[in-house]
Parts: structure tokens; C-alpha cells; sequence
């Protein structure tokens, strides 16, 4: 057995570091690495089992072209499927302009990828329309931190759970889908029993196993609670006068806001005893060190930003922020969704944390990139929600997607379907064919992936590490940023894209992040080859990195003081009636990542979670007669599908939830985005993954068995 190399797991954003072992070409062991700060030697079960996801028969080795009215993929060279990509985006932005053309990318993308496809649209194709399927879970924790602290980027680290006394656990279902760090506040809480773990999600979920107190609010409902609880903390004289008084603005108003709200009124919209929320408040309110681990249940939401607002207002008012074991600590779900962010790759950002409506941020950009004043577009792009709804408008003509599986992930399927179908190009670049995305692709080109490229990531406690080429890509397949390169060269900018390695970009990028907040300036590719992993701010390549922010209590706003936001709770996007009488809330499974293009090849994990099912609680399933096992179909006013049933004490009644993670691959049209909402928040745009009304009843046919994998379908 050797040693093939030291990686970052590409699954969550926990980011741990992975020693990889083999033997003849294939991964014999996957062990945590004990030194990485992120996991101290834990990994979790997904990450362990990498193995056999690498070399499976379904890997894109070649360049693929839809052949002409046919629903067959013909194998082709580089020269050719880039070029005629080439000359069908040179077509369609002459007859309709650069936005007519978008970049659809994911938090699994490495930032040399996520960098050069910025550069490329917005700097030299002169179109924002680039996004990423962080848009669907971090969208609203940046603009959050943005607009209550004045960046994006938490403040907090990992370590912060080993000393603060008081966790909250809102929106986060921790044990199954960060479960290193679940692992790790575990330990802690064993070592120091007087710790206390508050959760609160609708789901009496695996992560309650620690729970001092859970409170399973109505879905949506988490304003109110923030609401509720910060008034209290206010009544019981728990606000810090001191830190509100030097360090924060808008405090008089907020407390009006929050009086101006009957505490009755909070409680009965948040579904829970009054008792409860009591509680939470006098363990807050009481709390030395208290941190907040936030995730979708906050952020899926068309009032995400808003939600993450009130919970950092939380932390301004007990002044629990830029200290040890203290803070908002939102966990990123991908690998690399921080990195994105920093890059500039969602459709309104620009490099190193600058904004396109900025035209200080523009010029700045332009200037280093060499290109002409006004070579970037001063208007936000499409969001990704917008560009499949654009599409469909057929005002969008060419999309290309990476590194992520939108035929599964967006809400919402039968419009993104008729979207895919109207665009006048598809081109994705997967490691994987078939996937729900690339079947209806008129270009696949092979990506290489984890293990098969030099990789710089960002974890969700800001630690950027580099991973690096372990094997070799199969077939013909290249690394994204190198695929990006040759496409941007194929349309007359070779010079601006002519790069030695994936370090020489980095280098570049780095560059423009000097005295931003998220300066990573001395995080040069030196220091990561060497096999170091730093967290920004770094400012000089003598500095070890940060890892905490806002120790000095100075926060990047015009007079160096956070913002009270007060906000509002009010009604869902969609509300339940007597035709959709059910709140349905989607989410993870442990043994699953996203859309399954990895896990659903690996025997162990798919043992564990074999097949989509709908949770409903006992008193639902005996009303509506329905057993464990029993099909239930689930209508809403965009689809229906038939699922199995499970029946939960932990639900709250009247809430159903279904796993997200099962496309048309394993059974057609009964994924579960078919049944979800496009609508999104007005400033994040993410969308509203989290809450739809539905109706649920007992199906008479029985679902088909999904028990077929994407595996098994490529092999037919
Ligand atoms: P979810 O299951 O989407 O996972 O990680 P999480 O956000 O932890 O949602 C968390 C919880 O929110 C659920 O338990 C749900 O019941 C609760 N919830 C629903 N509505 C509300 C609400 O209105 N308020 C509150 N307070 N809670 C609510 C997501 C993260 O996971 C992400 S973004 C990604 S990209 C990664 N994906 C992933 C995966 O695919 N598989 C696994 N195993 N792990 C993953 N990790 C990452
Ligand atoms: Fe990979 Fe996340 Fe598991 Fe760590 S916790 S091994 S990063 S999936």
C-alpha cells in the first residue's frame, strides 16, 4: 500500500483533509489526517468510501457531441467540440448580445476554475450571467453577513466549538450532513458536560442526539423565534450595553422594533410552547461563549437574508462576536462554495469580495485584467433560478454548466426541463455521463476530477488548502480551468488565458484580494504546494493566517460598526390551504451527496439510504391511513410524485419532509424538485427550497421500486 497523497474530501464543506492510500492504480484506505484542524483525524463515512467513485464505467473520457435531431452522443476531439462551441457562442452574442449567453457553475468547482470563468464572462465576454449552485444554500448568509457586518465571511472557526458554552444549532441538521464537526461538538460536550446545545429545526432530527433542548418551530417560522428570543434577552437584562454601545449602530431602533411586537404574537408564530422559547433566551441570555452553527434551514428561503440578519442581531445584543467560542458560524455545504464567493462567481460579485454595481470595484478589475474601461457590464447577471426561467423566456440562448446537476438540484424540474429544451446550446462540462444534466446537453466535455488536478479550496472556517494531482484524469479529460482556457482562447483572449499551471493563476488571483477582506495575498501557492493550509485574512506571506475576525471589534463598514437589521416576520412565499393542506421541507441524508452522481455507486452508502421516501408523523400517516412502506403520492401546484412512506415521531404535524437527493435517473419524473418553488429572496435570490404547501395522500399504485443506480443505467 502507498501513499497517493494528502487531499481535501470534495464532498461538504467541513473540509477535511483526507490521506489517501493505494495499490495498483486503485484507493485501498481513506483516513483523516490527525494534524488538519478541520477534522483532527476524523472523516466520516462518505469521505471514507471514496474509493469507489473514481473509476466508474459512467466517467466522461472524451468529448461528446449530440448528433444532429438525435438523441444519441457521438464521441469527438477537443479541437472540435470546442470550436463548434466556440463559433455557436461567437453566433448568438452577435445576433443577441453577451447576455444571451451564461456560466452555470457549482461550490465544487476549485477557485482557479471559479476565478477564470469570472474572468472570462464578465471581463471578456462582458456578461455577469455567471452563477453557481451556491446561489441555492450560501446566497443568504453572504448577503447576511454583508449587510449586518459589512462582509461576507464568517468571523468564526472550528476551535470555537471547543470553547463556547452555548451552541445553537438553527437550520442545521449537523449529524448528517457536516458530521465530522457533529463528531466534534460531540467530543466536546463529553469533555465539558456543562456545555449546552440548543437545536432548532422542525425535524426532531439525528442532531437532537445531543440536545439540551430542542425546539421544533413551524417551518419558516425561525424570524419569530430570533425575535422572540432577543426581546427576552432585552427583558431579562441580557443585552451587553457595553459592546452595543462602541461597537454597534442602530440598537434604540431595534429595541422599539422588538417591543413593538407582542411576545404572544412571536410564540404563536413560531408553533412552540412559550416555555421554550423562554428557556433558549435564559441559556443565551446567561451564555460566556455562544455560537451559532446555521445552515439551509436558514438559508432556503425567500426570506434567508433576513433570517440570517436576526440571528446576528442575536449576537450583537448579547455581544457575542469577535471573541473566542463566539459568533454566527454559517457551515458552507460544498467544498468549495466559500472559495466561489471570494472569486466573484456569483452574478453579482466581482474578485476578492467587489461588487459589479460598484464602479470603483469595476474599474479596479478592468484595470488589472488589461481591459478597457466599460469591458464590464454595471448590471447584476441572471441568478441561477432566473437563467433556467430565462431560457425558458428563450431571452437566454447558451448555457454552460459545470460540476453540477441542475435536472435535480433546482426547484421546480418540469420548467428547468423546458428551459433545457428551448436553449439554443447546452454545454456541460461533467466527470460523469449519464446525469439527469448531460442527457439533455448538446456538448458533454470530460472534467477531471478530485485526485486528478491540482485543486485550491476554501473551507467553511475561510482555511484555504491546496489538493493535489494523485493520479491521472482517464481518458482525455482535463481540469476545468484547463478546458476554460482553451475555450476562451478558441474566442481571440489566448493572451489573457495563456496559463502554465493552476499555481499561475492562483497567484493572479490572490493578487486581487490585497487589502479586501478576505485578503489572501499571503496564501500564495508556494506556501499551499508546500503542503500548507491558511485562513484568511493573510495579508503577507509571513502572516499565519487569521482564525478569528473582528477581535479587535472593528467590523468592515464605513465607521467600523455592525448593523442592527430589524426584520419582520411574516408570511411564507406559498401558504397552506385546504387543497395543499401539508408544508413539505426538504433536505439531506448522511449517506448521500447531492444528487448521487458519487455516492450512488458506493455499495456500503447505498445500503444504508437505498431509495427516496417522504417522513410524515404518526398522527398524519393514521389520518390519512397510511403504514410505513405505503405509497403516498404528493401533489403540489407544479407536480406530484409517489414515495414510500416513513412515519417519524419527530415531525411536527402537519410538516412532510423528502430527501433531495434521488433524480430521474432512478425513477423518471419523480424527483422530488418537481414538486418545489421557484421563488426567491429579492436580494440573495436564493431560492425557497425549504417550504411549499402540498397535499399528500395515499397513492393506489404502488411507486416503482427505485432501486436502480445511474450506474446500472450507463452500463444499459
Ligand atoms: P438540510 O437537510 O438541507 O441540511 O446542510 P443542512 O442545512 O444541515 O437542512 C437542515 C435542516 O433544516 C433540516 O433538518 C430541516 O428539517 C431544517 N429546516 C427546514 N426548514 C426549516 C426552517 O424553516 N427553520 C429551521 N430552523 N430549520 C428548518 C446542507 C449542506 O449539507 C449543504 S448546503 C450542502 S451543499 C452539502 N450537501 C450534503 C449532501 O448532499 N449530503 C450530505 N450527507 N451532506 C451534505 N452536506 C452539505
Ligand atoms: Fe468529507 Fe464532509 Fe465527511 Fe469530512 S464530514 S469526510 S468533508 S463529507
Amino acid at each position: 500500500m502507498a501513499l497517493l497523497g494528502e487531499s481535501v474530501c470534495p464532498y461538504c464543506g467541513v473540509g477535511c483533509r483526507l490521506r489517501v492510500e493505494g495499490l495498483d492504480g486503485q484507493i485501498t484506505r481513506v483516513r483523516g489526517v490527525e494534524a488538519a484542524p478541520a477534522n483532527l483525524g476524523r472523516v466520516c463515512a462518505k469521505g471514507a468510501l471514496l474509493g469507489p467513485t473514481v473509476d466508474t464505467p459512467d466517467r466522461v473520457r472524451f468529448p461528446l457531441l449530440r448528433q444532429p435531431r438525435a438523441d444519441v452522443f457521438q464521441r469527438a476531439s477537443w479541437d472540435e467540440s470546442l470550436d463548434f462551441v466556440a463559433d455557436r457562442f461567437r453566433q448568438i452574442i452577435d445576433r443577441h448580445g453577451p447576455d444571451a449567453v451564461a456560466f452555470y457553475g457549482s461550490g465544487q468547482l476549485d477557485s482557479e476554475t471559479a476565478y477564470l470563468a469570472c474572468k472570462l464572462f464578465k471581463g471578456f465576454l462582458g456578461t455577469n450571467n455567471t452563477d453557481s449552485n451556491s446561489r441555492l444554500c450560501m446566497a443568504a448568509a453572504a448577503a447576511g453577513y454583508r449587510t449586518s457586518l459589512g462582509s461576507d465571511g464568517p468571523p468564526t472557526c472550528y476551535e470555537d466549538i471547543d470553547h463556547a458554552d452555548v451552541v445553537l444549532i438553527i437550520g442545521s441538521n449537523l449529524a448528517e450532513a457536516h458530521p465530522v464537526t457533529f463528531d466534534r461538538l460531540r467530543a466536546a460536550k463529553n469533555d465539558r458536560p456543562g456545555q449546552q446545545v440548543i437545536v432548532v429545526d422542525p425535524r426532531r432530527t439525528a442532531t437532537c442526539a445531543i440536545a439540551d433542548l430542542h425546539v421544533p418551530i413551524a417551518p419558516g417560522s425561525d424570524i419569530a423565534f430570533l425575535n422572540a428570543v432577543a426581546r427576552l434577552v432585552v427583558e431579562n437584562g441580557r443585552a451587553d450595553e457595553h459592546f452595543i454601545g462602541f461597537h454597534t449602530k442602530g440598537f434604540v431602533e431595534y429595541v422599539a422594533f422588538l417591543m413593538g411586537h407582542s411576545l404572544d404574537d412571536l410564540v404563536a408564530a413560531t408553533g412552540v410552547a412559550r416555555g421554550l422559547i423562554e428557556q433558549a433566551a435564559r441559556i443565551i441570555g446567561k451564555s460566556r461563549a455562544f455560537l451559532s452553527l446555521y445552515c439551509m434551514g436558514l438559508n432556503q428561503s425567500t426570506v434567508g437574508m433576513w433570517k440570517n440578519n436576526s440571528l446576528i442581531n442575536l449576537h450583537l445584543l448579547a455581544g457575542q462576536i469577535g471573541k473566542v467560542g463566539a459568533g454566527p458560524f454559517s457551515l458552507t455545504g460544498q467544498p468549495n462554495a466559500m472559495g466561489g464567493r471570494e472569486c466573484g462567481l456569483l452574478c453579482h460579485q466581482l474578485p476578492g469580495y467587489r461588487f459589479v454595481e460598484d464602479e470603483r470595484h469595476r474599474l479596479e478589475i478592468e484595470h488589472f485584467w488589461g481591459r478597457p474601461q466599460g469591458s464590464i457590464s454595471p448590471r447584476n447577471g441572471l441568478s441561477a433560478v432566473e437563467m433556467f426561467q430565462a431560457l425558458e423566456r428563450e431571452t437566454l440562448k447558451a448555457i454552460w454548466i459545470t460540476a453540477t446537476n441542475p435536472m435535480v438540484s433546482m426547484p421546480d424540474l418540469h420548467r428547468v426541463r423546458a428551459g433545457l429544451a428551448k436553449a439554443e446550446l447546452v454545454v456541460v462540462s461533467d466527470a460523469y455521463h449519464p446525469t439527469e444534466t448531460t442527457r439533455l446537453a448538446d456538448v458533454v466535455l470530460p472534467a477531471a476530477s478530485w485526485g486528478e488536478k491540482d485543486a485550491t479550496t476554501t473551507n467553511s472556517e475561510r482555511m484555504v488548502s491546496r489538493s493535489p494531482r494523485m493520479w491521472d484524469p482517464p481518458g482525455e479529460a482535463l481540469p476545468d480551468w484547463q478546458i476554460l482556457c482553451r475555450f476562451a482562447g478558441r474566442l481571440g483572449f489566448a493572451d489573457a488565458f495563456r496559463y502554465v499551471s493552476g499555481s499561475q493563476v492562483w497567484d493572479e488571483f490572490v493578487r486581487l484580494t490585497k487589502g479586501r477582506p478576505c485578503d489572501m495575498a499571503g496564501i500564495t501557492s508556494s506556501r499551499l504546494n508546500d503542503g500548507a493550509s491558511l485562513q484568511w485574512p493573510c495579508p503577507d506571506q509571513f502572516h499565519y493566517g487569521s482564525k478569528r475576525r473582528y477581535l479587535d471589534q472593528k467590523f468592515p463598514t464605513s465607521d467600523g460598526k455592525a448593523v442592527f437589521l430589524p426584520r419582520r416576520h411574516g408570511d411564507p412565499f406559498e401558504i397552506t390551504d385546504n387543497d395543499f393542506p401539508f408544508v413539505l421541507t426538504t433536505g439531506r441524508v448522511y449517506a448521500h451527496w447531492h444528487t448521487l452522481t458519487r455516492t450512488g455507486k458506493v455499495e456500503k452508502l447505498m445500503a444504508r439510504d437505498p431509495a427516496p421516501y417522504v417522513e410524515l408523523g404518526f398522527e398524519d400517516a393514521e389520518r390519512l391511513g397510511v403504514a410505513d412502506g405505503d405509497a403516498v403520492r404528493l401533489t403540489t401546484r407544479r407536480g406530484q410524485i409517489v414515495l414510500r412512506a416513513r412515519r417519524d415521531i419527530g415531525i411536527r404535524p402537519g410538516t412532510v419532509f423528502v430527501p433531495f437527493h434521488w433524480g430521474d435517473l432512478f425513477e423518471e419524473g419523480n424527483a422530488l424538485n418537481y414538486l418545489t418553488v421557484p421563488a426567491f429572496g429579492p436580494v440573495e435570490k436564493q431560492p425557497e427550497l425549504k417550504f411549499c404547501a402540498v397535499k399528500v395522500t395515499k397513492a393506489r399504485r404502488v411507486a416503482t421500486e427505485a432501486t436502480r443506480t445511474p450506474l446500472a443505467l450507463a452500463e444499459r
